[in-house]
């Protein structure tokens, strides 16, 4: 789920191969981008084209509109 809290802010995700060093990560290709969302939103972004079983184990992530906003995310098993 994305959601953005900023009033009248755009942000998106984007998601891509990881690429560097845990300390010093930096974007690789483009696995997935969500379309802009102004905030104040929660949505579900759903990439048609990709899912959780596509991405690496970990990936890196970052918002087209502020590339400093970023980080990197995990693919975790639901438990039960
Ligand atoms: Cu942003």
């Amino acid at each position: 789920m994305f959601e953005n809290l900023e009033p009248q802010i755009p942000h998106n995700v984007v998601i891509t191969l990881l690429e560097g060093t845990e300390d010093a990560p930096t974007p690789g290709a483009v696995l997935a981008e969500s379309t802009l969302i102004s905030g104040v939103s929660s949505e579900y972004f759903v990439a048609e084209d990709v899912s959780w079983d596509d991405l690496p184990e970990t990936w890196y992530f970052f918002c087209r509109v502020h590339a400093n906003m970023n980080g990197i995310g995990t693919v975790v098993a639901a438990e039960g």
